[in-house]
């Protein structure tokens, strides 16, 4: 499958290792199309603008958006608005120990939210919604 990971990139960048485990776990059978929201070592090498039109592409492109929303990002929220009006599945996962999501989210029913305690409850759950 072709899978948009989106993660906090401007809105911080806490937790860019947890995006790059999640990524490499994916990798492991799929295709990531975005493999610098984990990248460690992140530069601003392109403009927004070629941000914009190379991250829009690929969620049309995507079979499905897996994102890690514990670190709020505006840009993840409008990727998860976006995917949804392409009608692309959504699955938001979030540390049920960093707050309260979105209302925007969480109200939202087109979205599918994994609230979660460790990251290893992740992994399982994701490996579960991929093979389906
Ligand atoms: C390098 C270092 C920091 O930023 C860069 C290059 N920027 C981006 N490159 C690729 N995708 C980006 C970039 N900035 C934002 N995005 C997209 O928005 C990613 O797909 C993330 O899921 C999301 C993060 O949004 P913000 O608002 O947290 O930046």
């Amino acid at each position: 499958m072709k899978i948009y990971f989106a993660g906090s990139i401007r809105g911080g960048r806490d937790d860019v290792g947890l995006y790059h485990r999640i990524i490499e776990h994916l990798k492991q059978e799929h295709t990531v199309l975005t493999e610098q929201v984990g990248d460690l070592s992140l530069q601003e090498a392109s403009t927004d603008r070629e941000i914009y039109v190379q991250d829009t592409a690929w969620l049309r492109e995507a079979d499905i958006v897996i994102a890690e929303c514990s670190t709020p990002s505006l840009g993840v929220g409008y990727e998860l608005a976006y995917a949804e009006k392409y009608g692309k599945p959504v699955h938001i996962f979030h540390n049920r120990s960093r707050g309260n999501l979105s209302a925007m989210l969480t109200g939202d029913e087109y979205f599918k939210i994994h609230p979660y305690e460790n990251e290893n409850d992740i992994y399982p759950v994701l490996d579960k919604l991929l093979a389906q």
